[in-house]
Parts: structure tokens; sequence; C-alpha cells
């Protein structure tokens, strides 16, 4: 209510467009589903003199702490056999450096420790258990991620046939029964129901931070698809998938199945059609449909914002998925604003 006023306000004062529509003023945070506390953390994090990477690393990191929907941080979306694994990554579009963890075992804090990548290797991305040493050498607690909850979550999975899973073209008939699948020689090509990719378990987080002088950062952290094979990585932690900074143009960063948005780089493609020109809702809405043509059921959603300041969001309407939550906090606001879209 108190932020329709002001809206309303605003609007009289000719300051801003449509509020819910697309904002422009810096700093800017802007990041995926109603994660108001994400928010909360980068904003507090500049107006402390942190950098946009410090504000994408603690607000992504908050997340982590708060295992936000159970979908990001230890604790949710067991895989297979019953352990959270972790994908993250931060971007600095500035240097387009980019660093990334995936499948990153026993510890929590799986942006922070992506950030190290950047700052102490020159790698980009490193994966599972050597990631997990890696950390440990970084100064960062080796833990057990498992939870009472992830542990039920899997008890229950076990105990309906493990269903839903990954597997497709196995013996046993991975509809029906549990593994260890062997493959089926005849390979047969069934479209995928949005039933199996059920949009509940799967809530990252992705920031874009926008700093007073154009600087891009974007970051993202997540635990994944629950019941995942073991081994599996999304989208989070790929660079132009997950999220994409460039401080010449924008910075996106997507949510949603990442096996099918991987394909895509839906988060590079936003950005460059920023860099076209294009303002930030109809870059995402491109990538979108973009990708809707393909695979019209997919689930998912993907934000925008340029380097003015102005931002915007879109998502796939499919059942069960109309309207996607993302929150924003700039200096046009007193406190983070959630706003919503209707899919497309
Ligand atoms: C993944 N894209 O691992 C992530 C999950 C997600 O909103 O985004 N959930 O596929």
């Amino acid at each position: 209510m108190a932020t329709a006023v002001v809206c309303f306000v605003l609007i009289a004062l000719q300051l801003v467009g449509p509020c819910g529509a697309a904002g422009a003023a810096l700093p800017l945070v802007i990041n995926t589903w109603a994660f108001r506390k994400a928010t909360e953390t980068a904003w507090r994090t500049l107006q402390l003199g942190g950098s946009e990477l410090d504000a994408v690393e603690k607000g992504c990191g908050q997340c982590e702490i708060d295992q936000c929907d159970g979908s990001v941080g230890y604790g949710g979306s067991p895989d297979e056999s019953g352990e959270t694994t972790l994908d993250a990554m931060i971007m600095d579009g500035n240097t387009m450096e980019v660093g990334a963890v995936a499948d990153l075992k026993h510890v929590k804090n799986a942006i922070g420790v992506a950030r190290k990548v950047i700052e102490h290797t020159k790698h980009t991305l490193l994966v599972g258990e050597s990631a997990s040493l890696f950390a440990v050498r970084m100064g960062f607690p080796y833990e057990d991620l498992t939870t009472q909850r992830s542990l039920s979550v899997y008890s229950r999975w076990l105990n309906q046939s493990c269903q839903p899973n990954y597997w497709k073209n196995v013996v046993p008939d991975s509809s029906k029964s549990c593994g260890p699948y062997k493959r089926l020689e005849k390979v047969s090509f069934e479209e995928e129901t949005i039933s199996q990719r059920n949009i509940h378990n799967h809530d990252t987080i992705g920031m874009v931070v926008i700093g007073k002088s154009g600087t891009v950062v974007s970051g993202t952290s997540t635990n994944g698809g629950v019941h995942k094979i073991p081994g599996r990585v999304g989208d989070s932690p790929i660079a132009g998938a997950g999220s994409y900074a460039d401080s010449t143009a924008g910075g996106a960063a997507a949510t949603g199945d990442g096996d099918t948005m991987m394909r895509f780089l839906p988060s590079y493609q936003a950005v460059e059609y920023m860099r076209m020109g294009t303002d930030p809702t109809v870059a995402c809405q491109k990538v979108i449909s973009r990708i809707q043509k393909h695979v019209p059921k997919f689930f998912g959603a993907v934000i925008c914002a340029n380097t003015t300041g102005s931002y915007g969001a879109a998502c796939n309407k499919i059942p069960g998925f109309t309207q996607f939550h993302f929150m924003v906090f700039s200096p046009l606001q007193s406190q983070p604003a959630e706003q919503v879209v209707d899919c497309i």
C-alpha cells in the first residue's frame, strides 16, 4: 500500500513511469523471486560502501543462509543419493571475469567460493569434490549439507518408487521404479511433461546489481533440481545461461528449468538485446519467446536491467505458473519492492 502511494506521488511529480514497469535510477538491485532479505542485504552492502561484487555476493549469500524456498543453500533438493549439492556463479561486468562452482559438496557458501575462484585462480569454473577442496583451502568450513528436511524429502521420494526422476530410455522403467538403471537399446523420443519439472522445486536466486557509475555485476546460487542425477549441473553456474553481466550493456539472470534454459544462453542473449537498445522488458520477453518456440512448456523466467537502471522481467506461461515475482531496490524506493509480471 505504502509503495502504491509512493508510486502515485512519483508519477504525479512525473519522476517515474508506471510503477511496476521499468524504473530508471542507480544504484539498482534486482533479483529473482520474492527473496526480500537478499535484496535488502545487497542494498545495505552498497550503502555501507561495498562494491557491486560485494553486494551480489552478500545478497545471494543471504539466501544461502536463509535456505530461500529450500531451493538455495544447504538442506534442499537432495539428489538421487540424498545429497545436497550447490551451483553458483558471480560475474564482474567491468572485467568480464567469472567465478563459478558446480556440484559443490559439503560447503554452504557457494557464491563465496565462486568469488574466490575469481580472486585466487585463473580459472572460471570448478566442480565437485575438487571444488570443495579448493573451498577448504580458501578457508570455508567443510560441513554436512543434509538436514532433517532434506532427509525426509529423500525418504518420501524413495517410498514413492523414486518418482519423479530424470531418467529416460532405461530399464527398469524409470516412470515406475527406482534404479539402478541400465540403458534400453531401443530409444524412444517422448515429449517431456511439465509435471516432471515441478515449478515448486525450482527457485534459484539470480541477482543483478548496477552501481551508481554503471558497473554491472550478476550472480546466482541454487541447489539445483530435486532428485537430480548425481553429477548434474544446471544453468545457474554457467556464464550467459544462469546470469551475465557487461558494464557496457546490462545484466540478466535466469531461473527455472536449467536443463532446458542452459541450451539457449538466455542471460547472454538478453544482454545482447539490451546492447542493441532493446528495452529490458522486451529483451527478457524475446529470450523467453525463443525458448518457447522449441520447448513450449518449459518452466522459466528471466530478469533484465540495463546500465541506466531500467529493468524488466518475463516468464513462460504454463499451468500453475502464470506470474513471476521479483524484487527491486533503487533510490526511487525506501524499501525493497516486490514486483510481478504476467507470463507470456
Ligand atoms: C537449475 N535453474 O539448476 C536452476 C534451478 C532454478 O529456479 O532456477 N530454480 O536448473
